[in-house]
């Protein structure tokens, strides 16, 4: 009898290249898209360049402008230069600054269900709202994806999400992931592969499916997928795609490794209290709370059913007084069909400030918050000073709750709106996506453009034999990679690692550069001391790359996220975990650090014994073969 199988394992298992399931920990699965987005697209490309293949080998591959789209200065329009000549040699799909954020653009315009995608963005999980196994991770590993190679993923483990039940009015997409991120948390969930399934399943639309498995990536999940139906089908017909629609449900019977049941009707209005989007409270708690400012938009939160649905909140009534409202669609589409259809003049009327579509003030380049002001975003990361503002509070919230907040000036749960009906035929103009013609060929004699901004890519060195080195600092549990590497202000260096390395750590130790330097002259290791979830949140390499540049040669953590873990693996730096938790409190920053027979003990089983003035502990890191070589020989561009 042929296997019931669940959408996860009938993509996974038409894409595998290497391994098997059933018994390997690791599986290698051929990537049929790519897509990157220029803050961490610069690096992937130049990886990508230093490979030496002629053309992109994947079916499609896709570069977005949406993160660094402000330009203050040279250093952004430089990258978006030398983005376009890359995508023109190489026969990648560029998508010009002004059309849209990528996760939304590339749903409306390109994802496919039953495909896999390959992002070097945390996000890219939003492709699963139609049936995509999508997956984020870094810019080197898209690199490898676009010259042909295979993608790397720990065997996974398939939670069920069943719903049942439809939302209430006032209530959508987002307070599901709410709920789902209150059950299991920022941590302790890599390796996973989130599925939905059950007759809820139906009474979402595609845009609040892929709210859903956007926000998963907070979960630190592999990624989320809903199956491909009928509403996808309806979806992608009026996206003027119906060849592109395949379907592909649950097989009855098919098993999963363990079922949540959401009941959709049962949920209320909720929001993840600062700073985590793991800490969920309600929004009828927070009634009285005041709002300074609302942000709607995002990745998450910024479809036309979601925009439109905050016009009819907003329509001819005005923001409270003392509130500032600000909105960035998702796409061009969306903003043309807000136009259209008046909402565009009814959110202006009622005092919104209207941003670019782009990523903006979601990840602190835009409309930072005043010092300590409430900040509800309905963005999918509340992480301390993501905002731009350290001391502000920012609450992840629906658009339905941020809208009727707006007029009240307080947290207030919608009590209802006329829903937004799936349009039946979407505005096409593709005309932002540039080089559609030479895709997957490239244009032969490009000359790529590179600005000053464009620096070259360091490579790791091979590992030695023992490790002397420091704990060059210590941090605590759930650091994230906005703590590591911060954007905002600082984004525009992410072309150039020497100048971007003097911002690593800067939220935790402004002199952890100087530090690393002063070590790597006296040839000493650097070392990184975390605790529990440590590399939460983006995928950017440079979380990895800056600290490589700096000569960290190991993280010693509690736990570690699995991109971050990834990516550290990639860039040679060794990914260890404590054999004993409490061993953390052993080991200070500035403590001299020894592991003999490091080397051999990355050959072997990857147990360590590591020494410190205090005494002695055992570490350890758990490899395949395949990520011994990377570290052994400092990295996958060192290994090329
Ligand atoms: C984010 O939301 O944190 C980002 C900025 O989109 C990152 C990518 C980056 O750091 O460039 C992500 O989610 O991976
Ligand atoms: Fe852009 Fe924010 Fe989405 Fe990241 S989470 S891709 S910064 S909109």
């Amino acid at each position: 009898m042929k296997k019931k199988m669940n959408v996860v394992e009938k993509i996974l298992s038409s894409h595998l290249v290497e391994g098997d399931a059933a018994k390997d920990s690791e599986l290698g699965i051929r990537i049929d898209q790519t897509l990157t987005q220029d803050a961490t697209g610069t690096m992937a490309y130049l990886q990508f360049e230093s490979m030496g293949v002629k053309h992109v080998k994947n079916d499609l591959a896709v570069s977005y402008v949406d993160h660094n789209t402000v330009q203050i200065g040279f250093e952004n329009a430089d990258d978006h230069d030398f983005l376009a000549s890359v995508a023109k040699k190489y026969g990648i799909i560029y998508s010009k600054a002004g059309n849209g954020i990528c996760h939304q653009l590339h749903l409306e315009r390109f994802g496919k269900p039953g495909t896999t995608l390959l992002g070097s963005d945390s996000h890219t999980p939003t492709g699963g709202g139609i049936g995509q196994i999508a997956i984020g991770a870094g810019g080197i590993d898209i690199a490898v994806a676009m010259a042909g190679g295979a993608f790397h993923i720990p065997t996974p483990k398939v939670r069920g999400i069943k719903l049942t039940g439809r939302l209430k009015k006032g209530v959508s997409a987002k307070d599901v992931i709410l709920k789902v991120l209150e059950k299991f948390g920022t941590k302790g969930n890599v390796g996973w592969i989130f599925e939905y399934f059950g007759p809820g399943v139906a009474t979402l639309d595609v845009p609040s499916r892929a709210t859903i498995t956007n926000m998963g990536a907070e979960l630190g999940v592999t990624t989320s997928v809903f199956p491909s139906d009928k509403v996808t089908k309806q979806f992608l017909a009026a996206q003027g795609r119906a060849k592109d629609f395949k379907e592909i449900t649950a097989d009855k019977g098919a098993k999963y490794d363990d079922v949540f049941t959401v009941d959709l009707s049962k949920l209320e209005p909720l929001a993840a209290a600062p700073h985590s989007p793991g800490n969920i409270v309600t929004v009828k708690s927070m009634r009285g709370t005041r709002v300074n400012q609302i942000m709607i938009g995002s990745c998450t939160n910024s479809s036309y059913r979601d925009i439109r649905t905050v016009a009819q909140i907003l329509k001819g009534k005005h923001v409270a007084e003392d509130v500032e409202v600000g909105i960035a669609c998702g796409s061009r589409q969306v903003v043309n069909m807000l136009a259209k259809d008046g909402s565009l003049a009814t959110l202006i009327s009622a005092g919104c400030r209207i941003l670019e579509n782009a990523c903006g003030f979601c990840i602190g380049a835009h409309m930072s918050p005043s010092t300590n002001a409430v900040s509800l975003r309905t963005n999918n990361r509340n992480f301390e000073g993501r905002s731009g503002t350290k001391s502000a509070k920012v609450y992840l919230v629906s658009p339905e709750t941020a809208a009727a907040s707006a007029l009240t000036g307080e947290f207030t749960a919608c009590t209802g709106t006329p829903a937004v009906p799936a349009p039946k035929k979407f505005p096409i103009d593709d005309e932002m996506f540039l080089y559609r013609k030479t895709a997957g060929k490239g244009v032969k004699g490009t000359k790529i453009v590179r600005g000053p901004n464009i620096a070259q890519v360091p490579k790791g060195t091979a590992l030695a034999a023992d490790l002397k080195g420091v704990a060059a600092i210590k941090v605590g549990d759930k650091i994230t990679t906005d703590h590591i590497m911060p954007a905002g202000a600082r984004l525009k260096f992410r072309s150039n690692v020497p100048e971007y390395a003097k911002y690593v750590f800067e939220p935790c130790d402004k002199s952890f550069h100087d530090n690393c330097m002063a070590n790597r002259e006296k040839n000493l290791a650097n070392v990184i001391v975390a605790g529990e979830s440590y590399g939460q949140g983006s995928s950017r390499e440079h979380a990895a790359l800056c600290p490589m540049y700096l000569g960290v040669k190991a993280v010693v953590a509690k736990s570690i996220e699995r991109i971050h873990r990834a990516n550290l693996i990639n860039f040679g730096i060794i990914p260890f975990t404590f054999a004993d938790a409490k061993d953390y409190d052993k080991i200070k920053a500035g403590d001299k650090i020894e592991i003999k027979g490091l080397k051999a003990a990355i050959e072997g089983d990857g147990t360590a014994v590591l020494k410190t003035a205090k005494g002695s502990f055992t570490v350890k890191t758990s490899l395949s073969d395949r990520e011994k070589r990377l570290i052994l020989c400092g990295g996958l561009l060192a290994s090329l």
